[in-house]
C-alpha cells in the first residue's frame, strides 16, 4: 500500500490552511473521500436521479438497482446477507432505531444493560432512555490502564442482563475490545449482543458472523463514504421486531386502521432513502477491498506506533490509550493547557486536531479529566503529517506551557 499513490485520490489533500499542507488527523470523526466515491455520487445525480422501489420506468429501476448493489457490496464486506443491511443516516441513528424498535418493547422493569465505561454517547443516550422508561438499571463495566476490565465486566454480567451493547474500537483511547470474546459472555448469559462499530469498520476487517453479533452498527461517512450509516442484524431477530419509523416504502398493505410490514430489510427504510449516498458507500467498500482490509490495518499500525514514539519527544505529555492492541486514534494532554487552546495553535500550522469531551463524558470522568486533544489517523494519512504534527506541538508547548 503506498500512500503516496493513495493521497493522489484526495482532492481535499491539495488544499493549503494558512499557506500551509492540509495535515488531516481528524478522521475519526469523518475520513475524507476519494474522488471515486465523489464521482459515484455526481454520477447518480447527473444520470440516474429518481426515487426507487416504486416506479417502472428505466430511470427507477437504474436507480433501484444502484442502490440494492449498494447494499450488496456492503453485506459481503461485514460478511452480512443483504437483507440484513439496513441503512440509516449513521450509527447514532442505528443504535436509536434499537432502543425504541427492539429495546423498548422487549426491556422490562427490574432488567439490565450493560455497557462499557469507554462508549461514545451514542452508546449510552439511547439506553439511558430506555432505562428510564422501563425501570430498568443502565450498568457500566469498568475500564482499567485504558482497556476493559474483563473481571468487572462478567461480574456486572447477570441473570438480569438483558442487553449488552460495547464498542469495537473506542473514539477516545483507541483500545480494541474482543468483541468476539465479549459476545460469547454475553450470550451465554441469555443477552442479546450489540456492537457499535464506527471505529471499526473503517480500519480492519470486521465480520459480523464470526463475532456472532446480534446488532453491528457503523457509519459510511468514517470509511470514505458519503453520510450514510449501516445496522447489520441477524435476519430472525429483524423478523420479529416491529418497525421504527412509519410511513412510505416500508408496508405491503394499509387499510384505514392497520397495515402489513414489507419484508426486512425495507422494513425498517420508511420514506424516500439517501440514495446517492448509497451509491458512494459502494464506492468507498471498493476502494477499500481494493486496498484490502489486512493492509488498511497494517498501515494504521506502522504509522499510529511511530506517532506514539515520536510524541514520546514532547514535554509533558500525557498519553490516554494502551501501548498496542489498539487503533488509530491518540488522545492526549500537554500538561493544564487546555485542547481547545492547542488545537487553535495547531490549525496555525495547517494541523487538523480535534480537542474536547468527544461524546464519551463519562470516560472523561473515569480518566480524571474534562477534555483531552485527539489525533486520529487513516489511509493517507503518512510520516510528514506525523511529524508536521510533532513540531506544531512542540510549538504549542513553547507558546502555551504554564
Ligand atoms: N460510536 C463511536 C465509537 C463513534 O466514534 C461515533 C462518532 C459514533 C458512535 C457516532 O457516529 P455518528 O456517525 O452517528 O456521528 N465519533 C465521533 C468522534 O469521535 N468525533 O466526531 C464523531
Amino acid at each position: 500500500m503506498k500512500t503516496e499513490n493513495i493521497r493522489k485520490d484526495f482532492p481535499i489533500l491539495i488544499r493549503k490552511i494558512n499557506g500551509k499542507r492540509l495535515v488531516y488527523l481528524d478522521s475519526a470523526a469523518t475520513s475524507q473521500k476519494p474522488i471515486s466515491v465523489i464521482n459515484a455520487v455526481k454520477d447518480f445525480y447527473e444520470n440516474h436521479n429518481s426515487n426507487i422501489h416504486r416506479s417502472v420506468y428505466k430511470l427507477a429501476e437504474e436507480a433501484t438497482e444502484i442502490y440494492e448493489n449498494a447494499r450488496r457490496t456492503v453485506a459481503e464486506f461485514i460478511g452480512a446477507k443483504t437483507e440484513e443491511i439496513i441503512f440509516v443516516r449513521n450509527t447514532t441513528e442505528a443504535l436509536n432505531l434499537l432502543a425504541y424498535a427492539w429495546a423498548m418493547r422487549n426491556i422490562q422493569k427490574g432488567d439490565e444493560v450493560l455497557i462499557t465505561e469507554m462508549e461514545h454517547h451514542s452508546n449510552i443516550l439511547p439506553w439511558q432512555m430506555v432505562c428510564k422508561a422501563k425501570g430498568a438499571r443502565l450498568v457500566y463495566a469498568n475500564i482499567r490502564n485504558f482497556v476493559l476490565d474483563m473481571k468487572d465486566f462478567k461480574n456486572k454480567l447477570t441473570k438480569r442482563t438483558k442487553l449488552v451493547s460495547v464498542t469495537h474500537s473506542s473514539n477516545v483511547l483507541g483500545t480494541i475490545n474482543d468483541v468476539k470474546a465479549i459476545g460469547r459472555l454475553a450470550h451465554d448469559a441469555g443477552a442479546v449482543f450489540v456492537v457499535d462499530g464506527a471505529q471499526a469498520v473503517p480500519h480492519m476487517k470486521v465480520d459480523v458472523k464470526d463475532i456472532d453479533a446480534d446488532f453491528y452498527a457503523f457509519s459510511g461517512h468514517k470509511m470514505l463514504g458519503p453520510h450514510i450509516g449501516v445496522l447489520y442484524g441477524k435476519k430472525h431477530i429483524l423478523d420479529k421486531m416491529e418497525p421504527f419509523l412509519r410511513g412510505g416504502s416500508m408496508i405491503k398493505d394499509v387499510t384505514q386502521q392497520d397495515a402489513v410490514w414489507n419484508d426486512v430489510p425495507w422494513k425498517f427504510e420508511a420514506g424516500t432513502p439517501m440514495i446517492a449516498e448509497a451509491a458512494g458507500l459502494g464506492e468507498a467498500v471498493k476502494y477499500l477491498n481494493a486496498l484490502g482490509m489486512d493492509n488498511v490495518r497494517k498501515h494504521e499500525i506502522q504509522l499510529t506506533e511511530y506517532c506514539l514514539k515520536r510524541m514520546k519527544e514532547v514535554a509533558g505529555i500525557d498519553v490516554y490509550g494502551p501501548e498496542s492492541g489498539r487503533g488509530g486514534v491518540i488522545s492526549f494532554n500537554l500538561g493544564k493547557v487546555h485542547p481547545h487552546d492547542v488545537s487553535a495553535i495547531l490549525d496555525n500550522d495547517g494541523v487538523c486536531i480535534r480537542g474536547g469531551h468527544h461524546c464519551a463524558k463519562p470516560l472523561m470522568h473515569a480518566l480524571g479529566v474534562d477534555a483531552v486533544s485527539r489525533a486520529s489517523v487513516y489511509i493517507y494519512s503518512d510520516r510528514d503529517d506525523i511529524d508536521v504534527f510533532i513540531k506544531a506541538l512542540g510549538k504549542a508547548n513553547e507558546k502555551l506551557g504554564d
